[in-house]
């Protein structure tokens, strides 16, 4: 992460806050934006800089932002939560306005840091990861409904599998830095997958599979949970909540928490797919949302783990091979060693999918029965 701290400060003090800050700093292990930890003598907040690498309309995050926490608050008080420990707080500037753009251009945002809470990279135990897919399982259903029509795409075929292959092969084409020779043993085991990439986009364009309102981006460090019980506390990083399928939400949290190492240990040894971790994610998620999904979608959704796992395996080594312009890294060969821990994960998965197909439909039922 560059060295932001200075200008953190400065930008901090436009927010709407009571006093000035006493403390700034990095916080958390977010790949994308730059996130600060505000403290302030009566509360904490976040402050975060929105990459413009990603993200290249940041005004239209703020935009979604305002409609899905509002939709979200209704949604949590009809429950009978707390809106504003279960949904994100956008804290604005002094001016009113939702976010900050300094001399750069670059947009700056404010939430209310939740109190008591952490976020993990790695699931403690199966318990946990349980409470993890209770939180993304009533966040599908506190947003049926919700006019998908009104949010903005803010990565425009973000989970488009097949131009995420397109996008790997051109990286290898242009072999912009001359790190091709060092990973072509990797490449080949991404392009011997190539024949399943459309497998869950194929199924949403002949109309099998339904567009809802997703998170897209569901591993556990977005979820918040309360520091003593482990319960679920928030989804947050609302950044790609967007048109997609149920399949990405389910998926890409498996592809973090169901692997027994963490998303860059490059000891392969230590990666395994656990279907404990698997089972007890689905027993979460379905519990809370089997109700609102077809057959169709709850039999995908061991394919979306597959899936979101070969996707961001390609795109970590796209972005190595393409000279780490988008995820952040912590030393040079950090993407392929993230890169070679997916395809290990994935390697790990496939001989589990007629287990995991069962394990969805037996959650499914549980949770429709309950
Ligand atoms: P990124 O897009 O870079 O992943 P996130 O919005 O996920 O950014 O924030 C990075 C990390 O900061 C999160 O994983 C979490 O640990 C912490 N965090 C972000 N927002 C909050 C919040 N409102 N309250 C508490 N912790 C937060
Ligand atoms: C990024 O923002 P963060 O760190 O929660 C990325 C996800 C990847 C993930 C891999 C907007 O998530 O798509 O799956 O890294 N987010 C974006 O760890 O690209
Ligand atoms: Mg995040």
């Amino acid at each position: 992460m560059q060295d932001l701290g200075h200008s953190a400060e400065e930008i901090a003090s436009l927010f709407a806050i009571p006093s000035l800050p006493t403390d700034v700093r990095s916080f958390g292990n977010g790949h994308i934006n730059d996130t600060f930890l505000i403290r302030t003598p009566e509360r904490d907040y976040v402050l975060q800089r929105i990459s413009p690498q990603a993200f290249p309309h940041p005004e239209h995050i703020m935009e979604n932002m305002a409609l899905v926490t509002s939709h979200l608050r209704s949604a949590i008080a009809s429950r009978g939560g707390d809106p504003y420990r279960e949904s994100l707080c956008v804290v604005p500037l002094k001016t009113g306005e939702t976010y900050y753009k300094d001399k750069d251009h670059h947009v700056w945002r404010m939430t209310v840091c939740i109190p008591g809470v952490k976020s993990l990279d790695l699931p403690e135990s199966p318990a946990i990861f349980l409470e993890s897919g209770r939180a993304f399982g009533m966040f599908a259903r506190d947003l049926d409904g919700f006019p998908a029509a009104s949010l903005h795409e803010t990565i425009a075929h973000f989970h488009d599998t097949p131009r995420r292959l397109d996008a790997l092969r051109n990286a290898v084409r242009s072999d912009a830095c001359n790190r091709k020779a060092q990973s072509e043993d990797l490449i080949a085991l991404y392009l011997d997958r190539a024949c399943h990439a459309g497998d869950l986009v194929n199924q949403l364009n002949a109309g099998t599979l339904p567009l809802r309102v997703t998170h897209n981006d569901t591993k556990l460090n977005n979820v918040l949970l309360d520091e003593k019980t482990g319960h679920a506390v928030c989804v947050i990083d609302l950044d790609t909540v967007m048109p997609g399928l149920v399949a990405y939400d389910f998926g890409d949290a498996i592809r973090f928490g169901a692997n027994t190492a963490a998303e860059d240990e490059a000891d392969k040894s230590k990666i395994h797919f656990s279907l404990p971790m698997f089972q007890a994610f689905a027993e979460g998620y379905l519990y809370e949302c089997s109700n609102m999904l077809t057959e169709n979608e709850i039999d995908s959704l061991p394919l979306g783990a597959w899936m979101m796992t070969y996707e961001c395996g390609m795109r970590f080594l796209t972005d190595y091979l393409s000279g780490d312009t988008y995820f952040h890294t912590a030393y040079p060969a950090h993407n392929l060693v993230r890169a070679w821990n997916q395809i290990t994960l994935l390697m790990d998965m496939e001989p589990y999918m007629p287990q995991m197909q069962n394990v969805v439909r037996l959650a499914a039922k549980k949770g429709r029965s309950t």
